[in-house]
């Protein structure tokens, strides 16, 4: 791409910032951890739009002792021109005029990346003070921004202390920006090391080539992230831990006029599809039209290939979509302009040329690619793997209308276990799936039975990750939870026919009950996912201790707790440690785990679903060895384990 010259002038001006304060919401969602979190990626957005566009290769991001954060990169530099009608350097107007910058001027940015869009003043406007740095023409500038109370305690937001100054000189070009998100916005929050690491981690695989560094000065840990294969990296990444069929992911990158296209694929041995895909750095986890382009010219080309090349005999049906997409991770990157995002969560790409675009280009490349004799062994591979994917399909449809059958001539069985509600409110209805007979006997007798149903499970449920439909279908207790639910499973499902608002599982404080609660949830992950994603699945949080004394008690839920909840209670104390459900009496259990006035419940989210995507796999996939060390190094049974953390927020 031609190199455009930047001036200040260029810098088009659409709105003040005074109402950012006043409403943080509509800017950055929300003010909790995920705006506070935001603010960040702003400023990160825009170091990345500059390298980019080809200025540089490294973003560093520092958190700061004191709270605050670092972001900086290598690049040119914001400009440091007056702009000639604001009479203001570039930096500041950057910093303190909302949506300023190249970004709305197209001939200057080609695909710009960031959520909104909003750019860094929002950062400023949300901050306590925000210094700036910029190292260009040989020289070293600085500008630092304040948020203030005047003396009728009205605040204003992100106004320079002074006019940016030049401060020295630099053989070296770029940006640094340090902010302190404002405690009057957000309350005490801090930054996540942990999401931090794994966003870094993310933009890394999506921005080929891109350098970028994490550290804690608080705990002195550091993260570099670096890939030259980009997302044909990230398809290795993802697959970590499950048998890949070929090594090396199929990969092409194409652009055309509308956008910039880039897509991996690689094949495991197991009977799942994993679609990612990005838009402009986001992950699009609702799909869209750039996934619908992609799959139909997919399943085109294969089955062309498939025709062509005789593995498809002339009276033979073609193979579905859904054949060729199992065992299949594809990560799909889009950069494109004027993105319109839909759907529940905004993360559905709404642009109808996105689709036709994808397509053309997909068909294009993955044409050519398999054209290419050195990747034929692969194209048969995969072939194979999806003939043999219809036929299990047959079969499992046989054994479908077969369980069906049987489901209705087992119904009374299922009766006996489930315990159900006398209402039919689904809207206030609750499900627990309650671990082992004696537990589910005392959530019998000390439920509400108006709206509380309970379905008590023997054995553990098979393991969901590993096994074909057909096989999981074939389990007693998948089969009661699929009745009892009543909404089909996999393509089937169908939300509107769930008879209970909340889902909610009941399991042991120890590694049993982790096991059956990671099973359960890799079940309804696979196979029921807009039970998570709309919300309905809940984890029930029963109490660890009781500390009691002759007419006084107090539950304690966690470790932590237990030293505050010993002074409370106070002299001559007794401590009962549960060591499982089944130690509760009815009316235990009731008022500590099932009483809505009273209980904790964790809802479970997929909150990123690339690593919850790796986390099934590494808790409930072939290697054992991994899942041996990632449930020692993270399993804490004091409430905190990660499969809850990763998934999941508190109620
Ligand atoms: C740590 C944050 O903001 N880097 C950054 C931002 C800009 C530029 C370079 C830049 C862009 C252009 C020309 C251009 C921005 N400039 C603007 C604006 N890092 C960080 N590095 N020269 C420098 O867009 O053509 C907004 S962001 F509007 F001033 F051009």
């Amino acid at each position: 791409m031609a190199e455009k010259n930047y001036e200040s002038k260029d810098i088009v001006v659409l709105e003040g910032l005074d109402a950012v304060r006043l409403r943080p919401g509509m800017y950055i969602g929300t003010t909790s951890a995920r705006g506070f979190h935001h603010i960040l990626w702003e400023i990160v957005d825009n170091a990345i739009d500059e390298i980019s566009n080809g200025y540089g290769d490294t973003i560093k991001i520092v958190l700061n002792e004191d709270g605050s954060a670092t972001v900086s990169d290598n690049g040119r530099g914001i400009p440091v021109d007056m702009h000639p009608t604001l009479k203001k350097s570039g930096v500041e107007v950057v910093y303190t005029t909302l949506h300023a910058g190249g970004k709305f001027n197209n001939e200057n940015y080609k695909f710009s990346g960031g959520l909104h869009g909003v750019g860094a003043s929002v950062t400023n406007a949300l901050s306590k003070w925000c210094k700036v740095t910029v190292c260009k023409n040989g020289k070293k500038y600085f500008i630092e921004f304040h948020s203030y109370e005047d003396e009728n305690g009205k605040i204003h937001s992100g106004v320079p202390v002074a006019p940016l100054k030049e401060i020295g000189t630099s053989e070296e070009t770029g940006t640094s920006v340090t902010f302190m998100p404002d405690e009057r916005v957000f309350g005490e929050q801090k930054f996540s090391l942990e999401a931090i690491v794994r966003r870094a981690r993310e933009l890394a695989f999506l921005n080929k080539g891109l350098r970028i560094e994490v550290y804690d000065k608080l705990t002195g840990e550091d993260y570099k992230f670096h890939y030259e294969g980009g997302i044909a990296d990230f398809a290795l990444y993802l697959v970590e831990g499950k048998t890949a069929l070929f090594k090396e992911p199929l990969y092409f990158s194409a652009e055309s006029k509308v956008l910039l296209l880039e897509v991996s694929i690689i094949y495991t041995d197991s009977y799942t599809e994993n679609t990612f895909s990005f838009v402009n750095n986001i992950p699009t986890t609702e799909g869209g039209m750039h996934e619908t382009g992609f799959k139909s010219a997919f399943t085109k080309v294969f089955n062309d290939y498939a025709r062509a090349n005789g593995f498809l005999k002339e009276k033979e049906q073609n193979l579905l979509g859904e054949d060729f997409r199992e065992g299949l991770t594809t990560i799909i990157n889009v950069k494109m302009n004027n993105v319109q995002f839909e759907g529940q969560t905004k993360t559905k790409l709404g642009n109808i040329e996105a689709k036709t675009e994808v397509e053309n280009l997909t068909l294009r490349e993955l044409t050519r690619i398999l054209d290419d004799k050195k990747n034929s062994a692969i194209a048969e591979i995969i072939i194979n793997k999806a003939k043999q994917a219809a036929k299990v399909r047959l079969a499992a449809k046989k054994a479908k209308e077969l369980t069906r059958a049987k489901a209705n001539a087992e119904n009374f069985n299922l009766v006996g276990k489930l315990a159900s509600c006398s209402s039919r409110n689904r809207e206030k209805n609750e499900l627990f799936i309650v671990e082992g007979d004696s537990a589910g006997g005392s959530a019998k007798q000390g439920r509400d039975r108006s709206f509380q149903a309970i379905l008590p499970l023997r054995g553990k449920p098979l393991n969901a990750e590993k096994k074909r439909v057909d096989q999981v279908l074939a389990n007693e207790e998948i089969r009661t939870i699929i009745s009892a639910l009543d909404t089909g499973f996999g393509e089937d499902f169908d939300l509107d026919s769930l008879k209970y608002n909340k889902v909610i599982i009941l399991s042991d404080a120890d590694q049993d009950g982790a096991h059956i609660r990671a099973i359960l949830l890799t079940f309804f992950f696979r196979y029921m996912r807009p039970l998570i994603t709309d919300g309905h699945v809940f984890i029930g949080l029963p109490p660890l201790y009781k500390v009691y004394k002759k007419d006084y008690e107090k539950y304690v839920y966690s470790d932590a707790e237990l030293p505050s909840a010993v002074k409370a209670v106070g002299k001559g104390y007794m401590i009962q440690r549960y060591k499982g459900l089944g130690e509760m009496n009815p009316e235990q259990l009731w008022e500590t785990t099932m009483d809505p006035e009273k209980r904790t419940l964790v809802q479970v989210t997929i909150e990123d679903a690339t690593e919850a995507e790796k986390l099934i796999t590494t808790l409930m996939g072939d290697a054992i060895d991994d899942r041996k060390a990632y449930i020692n190094e993270h399993a804490n049974f004091d409430r905190e384990d990660t499969f809850m953390k990763d998934y999941s927020k508190v109620q």
